[in-house]
């Protein structure tokens, strides 16, 4: 959730044109042109595109189809979407992370254990119990616009769900009115899932992730885990991405990636992540798009993921991502619907 300096993040993908074929070393591709094929069938109409990709010198056989502060879409052969980071020289291209080659998904469902803890959301005293809500307008670390309340035009526990409703209107000098729940509850490993409906439009980040629980926080370096992100900008587009002292946002080393669901809007999906003392992995709908395991010279530096962390469900509005290409205001209220939130031991 803590993003910054996104206007520096680009994608570049390098493809072995003889064959199609990504040359990957370690998670990224290498071996840059692509010539021969027609790309241009992948960009998808309504998406952004930004100039500068497609300036990358040794890169001009490829399109850019879209960029959004932080993903690249790009549809060919095995290559999906992913994120990447740019090295801040225009030179020196990076490229896109391993995430459709190569890439031995497991299945979720056989890594749950024990059901341990869960808010199906159909009771409000187990709901306050379980919840801190979290109120404040400062601007959250993202430059966000909106206020958080603790009020039920906000926060609204019916027909089984949580709803946090975001809406326009003036509260304590900020634009805007949403909800921000920390759980009561610590967690360390173990399966995490959650069935919700989006908010919908520019401007709106929704998001259901696990943050440290360390007080006071030290981030990046106590850690974060992101298991569903999504900007209206970019709809249909989740992302799921840590956060440690390695790993940031704020040096461009996030490790993260997308993956692009159906209607997030009127459709429930499941958004999900296993977490044990040795990989992190990132799901929707049961089909994993995003793993970091932990390194062989594991340190606080790069695998802060022993701790104890808290879920944290909210919707932003604004922000330095979530306004990266501003916001409409015609598009509220807005409603993130959450049917449950369910932890599991992990096998
Ligand atoms: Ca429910």
């Amino acid at each position: 959730m803590f993003k910054l300096l996104f206007s520096s993040v680009l994608l570049t993908v390098f493809l072995d044109f003889s064959s199609c074929q990504i040359q990957w070393n370690d998670n990224w591709a290498f071996g840059c042109d692509f010539i021969g094929n027609d790309i241009g069938s992948a960009n998808v109409p309504g998406e952004l595109c930004r100039s500068r990709c497609s300036q990358t010198p040794g890169c001009s056989h490829f399109i850019w189809n879209n960029w959004n502060g932080g993903t690249c879409w790009m549809k060919k052969g095995d290559i999906c979407k992913s994120n990447a980071i740019w090295t801040g020289d225009y030179n020196t291209v990076c490229g896109v992370l391993n995430e459709c080659s190569n890439f031995q998904s497991s299945n979720i469902e056989s890594l749950k254990g024990a059901l341990l803890w869960s808010d199906e959301f159909d009771s409000l005293s187990n709901f306050e119990s379980n919840w801190i809500q979290e109120t404040g307008g400062h601007g959250w670390g993202n430059n966000e616009l909106q206020y958080y309340t603790n009020n039920n035009e906000n926060i609204e526990i019916s027909n089984g769900s949580l709803t946090i409703h975001t809406r326009k209107e003036w509260k304590n000098n900020m634009r805007f009115t949403s909800a921000r729940l920390l759980s009561a509850r610590k967690f360390r490993y173990g399966v995490f899932e959650m069935r919700a409906k989006l908010p919908f439009g520019r401007g709106t980040w929704p998001a259901f992730w696990l943050l440290a629980s360390k007080r006071p926080l030290d981030w990046p370096s106590d850690g974060e885990m992101d298991i569903m992100e999504h900007v209206g900008f970019d709809p249909n587009v989740i992302h799921s991405t840590i956060h440690c002292k390695t790993f940031n946002h704020m040096s461009g080393t996030q490790l993260g990636k997308t993956t692009r669901v159906n209607d997030v809007f009127n459709q429930f999906h499941l958004y999900q992540l296993y977490w044990s003392d040795k990989s992190i992995r990132g799901y929707v709908d049961g089909k994993q798009h995003f793993q970091y395991d932990r390194p062989a010279n594991s340190d606080s530096n790069n695998w802060p993921f022993d701790n104890e962390f808290d879920i944290i469900l909210n919707t932003v509005v604004g922000g330095d991502w979530g306004a990266a290409l501003g916001i409409d205001e015609n598009i509220f209220p807005q409603k993130y619907v959450i049917d449950y939130v369910r932890h599991y031991a992990h096998l």
